[in-house]
C-alpha cells in the first residue's frame, strides 16, 4: 500500500532523507499563493517526478495553477545557497551562529532591546513564525518584529481587528460557491489565486443568475468572469461603498435588527456615508450614475453578498479605511457570517495567515492577544515563562527601515523576503542597509538584491525540505511537508533562530522537532481564552510526531461536528462584544499626480511569476508567459508621447526610475500606466517598479501605497539594440538590459547609447571557453554565432533598431545537437524560421501559442472548450482560460471583419 504522506524525521542534529522511500506519493500544500492548494508528489526512486493536485484537499479538489503545476522545475540546485557565510567567506553554523548571538547580545547590551529587529515574512511556516515572534518578544523584549504581511494584508488586518475585535477572515471558500453577488474589488483573481478563480467560474456556471461585479481600474484577465466591470479612478473605492451604505439606509437596506443587537457605532458612521449621494460617488470614482446604481440595486436585491478584495484594497495609504467601508456595509445589511455572506480579504502569500496568528507582526502579541493589554501580555510571559516580554508595539516595516538609516537599529534579521524589491523607495531602502552594522539574511537563494547588503548569509531549506503547517486565506491549516532531504548544509528557519537563542542563554527554544512547536503553539492559543478569541487550537490536542506527520487540513475554530463558522453566537471579540462600525471618509492616494509627474503608476503581478522571480525564475516554462519586463500605456498617451508597442520607455518619479517595454492597451486608463512587480537586478537593469514608489503609508496598518504613484514617460532612443542568446550567465554591462531563461540559456535584451561596439570582440571577453565564431556584418547588422562540437552556444545580435529573434527558434536550436547551414544562415541574417513564427505562448502546460489558437479560432472553434479539445489549452491546469476567451473576442471579431471586407 502506498503511504499518502512521506513522515520526515527532522532533527536538531540530522535529517533523514525522505527520498530514501521508493516509489510513492508525498502529500504537501502548494508554495505559492494564499489560496493554499493541496499537492500530491510522486516519487519515483525516490526522486520527485511528477505533481498534481490532492483531491482530497478542500483547498483545490485535485487542481492546480500553472505555477503550481511547475513547482518541481524550482527545485534545481543552481544558484542554491548552501553554506554560511559572513562577509562572503564560507564558514561553519557553529561559527555563524556564534557571530549572530554575540552580536546580537552586544548590540542589546550597548544600545538596547529596540536597536535589533527581525523582518520576517508570509512565507515562512507557523513554527518558523512562532519561534521568531518569542525570540523577539519574550526574549529580546523587542517587539522589532516585522514582516512583508506589513505590504500585503495588514489593512485588512487593522480593520477586522478594529470592526470585529480580532483578525478574523469570516468566510470560507464554499461561501463563494452559495453567493448571489460577488463583487471582486482590487483583485486580480484569474492571474493571483487562479484555483480559487477556477472554483468561482464553475460556481457561476453551475448558477448563472450568480452576479459578479469586478472593480479594477485595469481590465484584467479577471474582467472575463464579470458581468460588469467597474474601472472606477484609482483609490476611490471607500467612496463607492460609503454610497452604498448610504443607498442601503435609503431604500430599506438595512439590518435595523442586526445593528440594534450586535453592533455599536452605527449612526455615526452612517451620518458620514449620508454625504455620499449616487451622484457625488459617481464624480469622484469617475464612473457612470448608472453603473453605481446598478451596482447598488445588486447588493440590496441580492440575499447574498461577498466582496472579495486583495491589494487594490489594502495598499493604500488609506487602507485600513478602505477594508472598514467594505466590512460597514457588511454589517449594515447583515450580509455577513451567513453562507454565501461577507467581506472576504483574501490572503496573499502561502502563511500570511498563519503569521497573523502567531502575532508575527509589531503590533500584535501572539494567538490573536493585544500587544497593548497588559493582561494579555501578562498571560504570555507566564506561558512562555519569559524573562521579558515587549511592552509596546515595535516599528512596522517602513519605520523599521527607516530607523536602521537613522542608526537606531543596528541589528537586523531578514528571512524569506527581499525588501531591496519589495519595500517602496529602494534608495532609502539602500541607504538603511548599508547604514545597519550587523545585516543578517536567511535565504534559500545564492543571489538576490538584498543578500548583497548581508554581513552574515544563513542558507535555508526551501520548498519541499521545509517542515512544519501553514493557514490558507479560509483558515485552513495545512502540513507542509519536508518530503525530500536538504540540499547542502541548509537547515530550517526555526532551527537557526532555536540555536542562536541558545548561545544567547534563552532557554524557551530546546524543541527536538518541530511538532513540539506546534503543540505549544496551540496550546497557548487556547490558554486563558475562555472563548475570549476565536482562535483557539487547543482542541487539536498534543499531536504525537506521527500525528502531527498525518495532520489532515483542519478549519478553524475546531468545533465538534466540523461547523467552523466564526461568531455563531454573533458575540464578537471586542470588549462590549459588539461589532464596531467605524465611519470613514474617503482619502484620494497622496503621491499624487504634479505637472512633473502627470501619469498614475499602477503595479502588480503576472499569471505565472511569484513575487522577485527567486523561484518562478528558475522555470524556463514560466518564463516563456511573459519573456522581458513591460509599461501598459494607453494608446491615446502612446500617441501623445510618439511611443508605439514594443518601444522602450522610461517612467520616472520622484524616487527612481524604471525602463521597460512599451505595451500600448487600452486595459488601462487614460493618464494611467501599469508595471509588474516580479523584475529584480537579477533579471532586468532597470525595472524594479517599487523603486518609484515613496515611503507613504496608511496611518493605522503602517501599509505602504505601493499601487499609486505619479510619474513622467519617455521614449528612450538608444543608438544601438543588441540580442543575445547564451549557454551561460554572465554579467553584461551595457546602458539597459533584461534576461530571460529559456531551457539551455539565457536571452538578453540589451540597448547601449554609445555605438561601436564590435559584438564578437564583447562577446569573446565575456566567454572562457573556447568556441567557433562565424560572423556576419551589414550596414545596421552585426550578427555573431558561436558552436563548440556541432552544438549553439551563443548568438548575438547588434543594431540600430531592435532585433527580434524567436526565443522558442532559439531554444530548439539550443537543445539540437547539430544545426543545418541553412538554419545557421538563418541565425547569421536573423531571420527567425517561418515555422516558428508562433506568438506568444498562452498554454504553458501544452506550449500552445497565440499563432495556432488564433488560426483555430479563425477556423471556427469559437469557445475555449472547442480550443481545449482540439489544442489541449487550457485542459490541465486552466490558468489560461481567461487568456484564451479574450483572443476568441478578440479573434472571431477579426475574422467578422475578414468576411465583411471579403463581401465588400
Ligand atoms: N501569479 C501570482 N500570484 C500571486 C502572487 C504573485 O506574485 N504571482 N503573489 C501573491 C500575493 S503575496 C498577493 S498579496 C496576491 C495579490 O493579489 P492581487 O491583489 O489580486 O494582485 P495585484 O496584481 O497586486 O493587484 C490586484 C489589482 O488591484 C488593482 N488596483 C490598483 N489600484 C486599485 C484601486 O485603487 N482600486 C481597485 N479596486 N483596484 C486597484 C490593480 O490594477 C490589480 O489588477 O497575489 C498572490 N498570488
Ligand atoms: N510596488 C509594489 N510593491 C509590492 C507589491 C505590489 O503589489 N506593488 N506587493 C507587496 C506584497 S503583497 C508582497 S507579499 C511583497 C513580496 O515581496 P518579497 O517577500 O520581498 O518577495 P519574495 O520574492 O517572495 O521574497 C522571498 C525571499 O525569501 C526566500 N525564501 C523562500 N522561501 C524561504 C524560506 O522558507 N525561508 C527563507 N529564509 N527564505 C525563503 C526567497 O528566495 C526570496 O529571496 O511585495 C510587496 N511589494
Ligand atoms: S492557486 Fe496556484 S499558486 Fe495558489 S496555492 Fe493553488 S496551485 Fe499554488
Ligand atoms: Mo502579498
Amino acid at each position: 500500500m502506498k503511504p499518502n504522506y512521506i513522515p520526515s524525521q527532522t532533527t536538531l542534529t540530522g535529517q533523514k532523507n525522505a527520498t530514501e522511500h521508493k516509489n510513492c506519493i508525498g502529500q504537501t500544500t502548494c508554495a505559492y499563493c494564499g489560496v493554499g492548494c493541496g499537492v500530491d508528489i510522486h516519487f519515483e526512486k525516490g526522486e520527485p517526478v511528477a505533481i498534481e493536485g490532492t483531491p482530497s484537499h478542500p483547498a483545490n479538489y485535485g487542481k492546480l495553477c500553472v505555477k503550481g503545476n511547475h513547482l518541481l522545475e524550482t527545485l534545481t540546485s543552481e544558484d542554491r545557497l548552501i553554506t554560511p557565510q559572513i562577509d562572503g567567506k564560507s564558514v561553519s553554523w557553529h561559527l555563524a551562529t556564534d557571530m549572530i548571538a554575540d552580536r546580537l547580545i552586544e548590540t542589546i547590551r550597548s544600545h538596547g532591546p529596540d536597536s535589533v529587529a527581525f523582518y520576517l515574512s508570509g512565507q515562512l511556516l507557523t513554527e518558523d513564525y512562532y519561534v521568531a515572534n518569542k525570540f523577539m518578544k519574550g526574549y529580546v523584549g523587542s517587539a522589532n518584529v516585522d514582516t512583508n504581511s506589513r505590504l500585503c494584508m495588514s489593512s485588512a488586518v487593522a480593520a477586522y481587528i478594529r470592526a470585529f475585535g480580532e483578525d478574523i477572515v469570516p468566510c470560507s471558500y464554499s461561501d463563494l460557491e452559495q453567493t448571489d453577488l460577488l463583487i471582486i474589488i482590487g483583485s486580480n483573481a484569474a492571474w493571483t489565486h487562479p484555483v480559487l478563480y477556477q472554483r468561482i467560474e464553475r460556481a457561476k456556471q453551475i448558477n448563472p443568475a450568480m452576479q459578479i461585479v469586478l472593480i479594477d481600474p485595469r481590465r484584467t484577465a479577471t474582467v472575463e468572469i464579470a458581468d460588469k466591470h467597474l474601472a472606477l479612478k484609482p483609490g476611490t473605492d471607500a467612496a463607492i461603498y460609503n454610497g452604498l451604505l448610504n443607498y442601503l439606509a435609503n431604500y430599506d437596506g438595512l439590518d435595523k435588527c442586526f445593528i440594534e443587537k450586535h453592533t455599536e457605532n452605527f449612526d455615526g458612521c452612517l451620518a458620514e456615508a449620508k454625504q455620499w449621494s449616487v451622484n457625488r460617488v459617481a464624480s469622484f470614482c469617475e464612473l457612470k450614475v448608472q453603473e453605481i446604481e446598478s451596482l447598488y440595486d445588486l447588493f440590496l436585491c441580492s440575499p447574498r453578498v461577498i466582496s472579495f478584495y486583495s491589494m487594490g484594497i489594502n495598499q493604500s495609504s488609506s487602507g485600513t479605511d478602505k477594508c472598514q467601508s467594505i466590512i460597514n456595509a457588511h454589517l449594515a445589511s447583515g450580509k455577513l457570517l451567513r453562507p454565501g455572506c461577507g467581506p472576504f480579504s483574501i490572503t496573499g502569500q502561502p502563511n500570511a495567515m498563519g503569521g497573523r496568528e502567531v502575532g508575527g507582526m509589531s503590533n500584535m502579541l501572539t494567538s490573536h492577544m493585544d500587544i497593548e493589554n497588559a493582561t494579555h501580555r501578562e498571560q504570555v510571559k507566564t506561558f512562555w515563562q519569559s524573562p521579558t516580554i515587549a511592552s509596546k508595539a515595535g516599528l512596522k516595516a517602513v519605520d523599521m527601515f527607516e530607523q536602521m538609516r537613522s542608526g537606531q537599529i543596528k541589528a537586523v534579521w531578514i528571512m524569506a523576503t527581499n525588501p531591496m524589491v519589495s519595500l517602496p523607495n529602494r534608495p532609502i531602502i539602500t541607504e538603511a542597509l548599508k547604514a545597519c552594522e550587523t545585516v543578517i539574511v536567511s535565504d534559500c537563494v545564492a543571489r538576490n538584491d538584498t543578500l548583497e547588503y548581508a554581513n552574515v548569509v544563513l542558507p535555508v531549506s526551501g520548498w519541499l525540505e521545509k517542515d512544519g503547517t501553514v493557514t490558507n486565506s479560509e483558515r485552513v491549516i495545512s502540513r507542509q511537508r519536508g518530503l525530500i532531504g536538504p540540499n547542502g548544509e541548509v537547515k530550517h528557519d526555526w532551527q537557526i533562530i532555536c540555536e542562536v537563542a541558545k548561545k544567547m542563554g534563552f532557554d524557551g527554544f530546546d524543541y527536538q522537532h518541530v511538532h513540539e512547536i506546534f503543540n505549544e503553539w496551540t496550546a497557548l492559543t487556547g490558554y486563558k481564552n475562555n472563548g475570549s478569541r476565536q482562535l483557539d487550537l487547543s482542541a487539536i490536542g498534543r499531536l504525537s510526531q506521527s500525528e502531527y506527520n498525518n495532520l489532515k487540513p483542519q478549519q478553524w475554530p475546531i468545533k465538534p461536528g466540523g461547523d467552523s463558522r466564526v461568531f455563531v453566537d454573533r458575540q464578537f471579540s471586542t470588549s462590549s462584544g459588539r461589532a464596531h462600525f467605524h465611519p470613514v471618509t474617503p482619502r484620494l492616494p497622496i503621491q499624487t499626480t504634479s505637472e512633473q509627474f502627470p501619469i498614475v503608476m499602477n503595479s502588480g503581478r503576472l499569471r505565472d511569476h511569484w513575487h522577485t522571480m527567486t523561484r518562478t525564475g528558475r522555470s524556463a516554462r514560466l518564463h516563456a508567459h511573459t519573456e522581458h519586463p513591460y509599461i501598459e500605456i494607453n494608446p491615446s498617451m502612446a500617441r501623445t508621447l510618439d511611443i508605439v508597442d514594443g518601444d522602450l520607455i522610461r517612467a520616472q518619479s520622484s524616487t527612481g526610475e524604471v525602463i521597460a517595454n512599451a505595451r500600448v492597451t487600452d486595459s488601462v486608463r487614460k493618464g494611467q500606466c501599469f508595471m509588474p512587480i516580479h523584475w529584480s537586478k537579477q533579471y532586468a537593469s532597470h525595472a524594479k517598479v517599487s523603486a518609484l514608489y515613496q515611503s507613504v503609508i496608511d496611518p493605522i496598518s503602517g501599509q505602504p501605497e505601493s499601487k499609486h504613484t505619479a510619474v513622467r514617460i519617455e521614449k528612450m532612443n538608444y543608438a544601438q539594440h543588441g540580442f543575445l542568446f547564451l549557454t551561460s550567465d554572465i554579467n553584461l554591462t551595457v546602458d539597459y538590459w533584461s534576461k530571460t531563461r529559456i531551457s539551455k540559456g539565457w536571452l538578453w535584451h540589451f540597448a547601449m547609447h554609445q555605438e561601436g561596439l564590435e559584438l564578437r570582440h564583447f562577446l569573446q571577453e565575456q566567454l572562457t571557453d573556447r568556441y567557433q565564431w562565424l560572423q556576419f556584418n551589414s550596414s545596421h547588422l552585426q550578427s555573431v554565432v558561436a558552436q563548440s562540437s556541432g552544438e549553439l552556444k551563443a548568438v548575438g545580435y547588434l543594431s540600430n533598431v531592435p532585433v527580434k529573434i524567436n526565443s522558442d527558434w532559439l531554444n530548439q536550436l539550443s537543445i539540437s545537437d547539430s544545426i543545418s547551414d541553412d538554419q545557421l544562415n538563418r541565425l547569421l541574417h536573423a531571420q527567425t524560421d517561418p515555422t516558428f513564427e508562433n506568438g506568444k505562448q498562452v498554454c504553458s502546460c501544452f506550449k500552445v501559442y497565440e499563432k495556432s489558437i488564433v488560426t483555430a479560432i479563425k477556423e471556427g472553434h469559437r469557445s475555449v472548450a472547442e480550443l481545449g479539445k482540439k489544442l489541449q489549452c487550457g485542459t490541465n491546469c486552466g490558468s489560461c482560460k481567461t487568456e484564451l476567451s479574450q483572443l476568441i473576442k478578440t479573434h472571431a471579431e477579426d475574422t467578422h471583419h475578414d468576411i465583411h471586407a471579403l463581401v465588400l
